[in-house]
């Protein structure tokens, strides 16, 4: 049996669209990351001792961060779907894509929606998410590059290096920041975020 802990407003989201495209069993365990006392708990802290979601279990095997976990799934489970890339070369531009989502794009493109649209107002600091949306351009720009011309990233398909992507770039929505620069990125995120088991994965 796979369980996934975590809610879907939160990075566990990736996961579950992930588990939904896969169209496999799994048992969702709705934790959330305000709930310090559950995330804190002995149990559930020798599942995952950063004490975050989200986490895998799969029968007795766990995995934390939600991009390799995402990359386990793929390819222990989508080949069939097509969601884990064809060959080695392939294989190495989803790690390529996942690892740069997370260490060029992540951080700034969150603390831009932590800024405009999640904090309360009196915490908010327009200036933090003003610098922080500059930064973005130069990523953003690396991935329209990318994009130009093709409607997926890898092979002609949707694969697990396009959810990884598109599961932090659809912020850019609730950040309040636009795509229209970036055309063909803009394109793509429509097409991704459009897919079914995206919408069936934002539970809660
Ligand atoms: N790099 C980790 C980050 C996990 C993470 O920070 N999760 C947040 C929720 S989105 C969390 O559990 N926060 C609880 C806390 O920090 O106390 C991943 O991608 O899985």
């Amino acid at each position: 049996m796979i369980t996934l802990y975590g809610i879907s407003a939160s990075r566990a989201f990736r996961c579950l669209w992930m588990l939904e495209e896969l169209g496999i069993d799994y048992r969702r365990e709705p934790l959330d990351y305000r709930d310090q006392d559950a995330l804190n708990d002995p149990a559930y802290r020798a599942l995952n001792p950063n004490g975050r979601i989200p986490t895998l279990v799969d029968g007795d095997y766990v995995l934390w961060e939600s991009m390799a976990i995402n990359l386990y799934l793929a390819r222990r489970y989508g080949q069939a779907t097509g969601l884990w890339p064809d060959d080695e070369q392939a294989e190495g531009l989803a790690w390529q894509w996942s690892f740069w989502i997370m260490t060029e794009v992540e951080h700034p493109l969150l603390s831009v929606l932590m800024h405009r649209r999640v904090l309360p107002a009196e915490k908010r600091d327009p200036q933090r998410a003003a610098r922080n949306q500059g930064l973005l351009r130069q990523p953003l720009g690396v991935l329209d590059q990318a994009l130009r011309g093709r409607d997926w990233l890898l092979h002609d398909r949707f694969t697990v290096a396009d959810l990884n992507l598109a599961s932090v770039l659809g912020w850019a929505r609730p950040a309040r920041l636009s795509l229209r620069d970036w055309p063909a990125l803009d394109a793509w995120l429509k097409r991704c975020l459009e897919r079914p088991a995206r919408r069936r994965a934002q539970i809660d």
